[in-house]
């Protein structure tokens, strides 16, 4: 038996135990308060729901196993989670739902904070029972190490008082710019009614978490985080967006004083300020290849996938292929580029770091910004 031990404080140190999802199953959810889906000339206009086409299933499965197979060559230990059948309806004693999601992106249900994984609460009801997808490794773990800390934030009740009435057909005729008004006032689809947040909108460094309230996540759900983890910081902080959707294709820690941002959403000048007075520096991500389209078809990511990488250790980066001018940035800043094929995995939920959840990286907790600084 391989030895488990579960112990990771932030994005870059050295890789040697990660999750990586798989596309199987995975489903065009239906329609639900938290997220409706319009795609008609892929086959899905609103109101509709339904498995992802088979050949697309296949073409993702063989880039997340390639995936694996690049992991395991640098001999760091691969885990998949157990694909369920998401095209069943799922109920609790409030709704039922006509179907589930899929197990693609484990990041969005799980984080590693030290020693513990956090099973998220997720704010759509597609998505409620996606941790039992992780439990089976979840189990494992927890009975082969005797020091990892098992932990689920409390399971949302999502009920329509947790989502704005009118919401969506306020948004669906809003322009960009009444978009990254409401987004900047944080006056989006949820509620305060009860927390809710996806893994994918916490960002480590270390002792400091940093957290964007999103269509995902509202503030109750950092103010949860906030309380859980008395040892760490828990900063919460908006980007200019007009569809907040998790923080790792927007701010990337890739070493110690070096952060890579999405120039188009605009971070807090606070937040600049912060990580300035802690020497980090802030490199602005070249534009991304798939800027003018066209994107996947059934992809409700965005082009920023070109910076949703995989840090291998704090010299190496596994980088969506076809990225090139991304890669020579990143080449230049001096880092080893491991070119992954992985676009075609976007439409079931992202790219190499939405794939994946390291379980163990060497080192311990630091403390990465000493200095003070406002809210901060
Ligand atoms: N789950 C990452 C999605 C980020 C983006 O679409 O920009």
């Amino acid at each position: 038996m391989e030895t488990t031990k579960i112990n990771s404080w932030n994005e870059w140190d050295t890789l040697k135990h990660v999750i990586v999802g798989r596309a199987d199953g995975t489903m065009v959810q239906a329609p639900e308060p938290g997220v409706v889906r319009d795609w008609p000339e892929d086959g899905f206009p609103k109101g509709t729901y339904g498995p992802l086409p088979e050949e697309m299933v296949h073409i993702a499965n063989e880039q997340l196993d390639n995936l694996v197979r690049i992991l395991e060559g640098r001999g760091i230990r691969v885990d998949r989670p157990e694909v369920l059948d998401f095209s069943q309806s799922v109920s609790t004693p409030d709704w039922t739902h006509e179907s589930m999601f899929g197990c693609m992106p484990p990041r969005d249900v799980l984080i590693t904070l030290g020693n513990e994984v956090l099973e998220a609460t997720m704010s759509y009801r597609s998505r409620w029972f996606e941790y039992l997808c992780y439990r089976p490794l979840l189990q494992r773990y927890f009975h082969e190490d005797p020091d990892m800390r098992w932990e689920a934030a409390p399971k949302p009740r999502l009920t329509e008082a947790s989502y704005r009435p009118g919401f969506w057909d306020e948004f669906e005729h809003m322009t960009y710019e009444q978009r990254l008004e409401r987004g900047k006032r944080f006056d989006l689809l949820l509620t305060e009614e009860e927390p809710l947040f996806d893994a994918a909108d916490i960002m480590r460094f270390g002792k400091d978490l940093f957290v964007q309230p999103s269509m995902v996540t509202n503030r109750s759900g950092i103010k949860w985080l906030r309380k859980h983890l008395p040892n760490h910081r828990v900063h919460e902080f908006i980007f200019e967006d007009d569809y907040p959707l998790h923080i790792d294709a927007t701010w990337i820690p890739l070493r110690p004083g070096l952060v890579l941002h999405c120039g188009k959403r605009k971070a807090d000048p606070e937040l600049v300020k912060f990580f300035h007075l802690n020497d980090w520096e802030i490199v602005e991500a070249v534009t991304p290849r798939r800027t003018n389209g066209p994107l996947p078809p059934l992809c409700f990511c965005s082009e920023w996938l070109a910076i949703n990488l995989l840090s291998i250790d704090e010299k190496t980066i596994c980088l969506e292929a076809s990225e090139e001018a991304q890669a020579e940035q990143l080449s230049g800043l001096g880092f080893e580029i491991i070119p992954v094929p992985f676009w075609d995995v976007a439409p079931f939920g992202g790219g190499l770091h939405c794939a994946t959840v390291d379980l163990y990286r060497e080192g311990t907790m630091q403390d990465y910004f000493p200095r003070r600084y406002g809210r901060f």
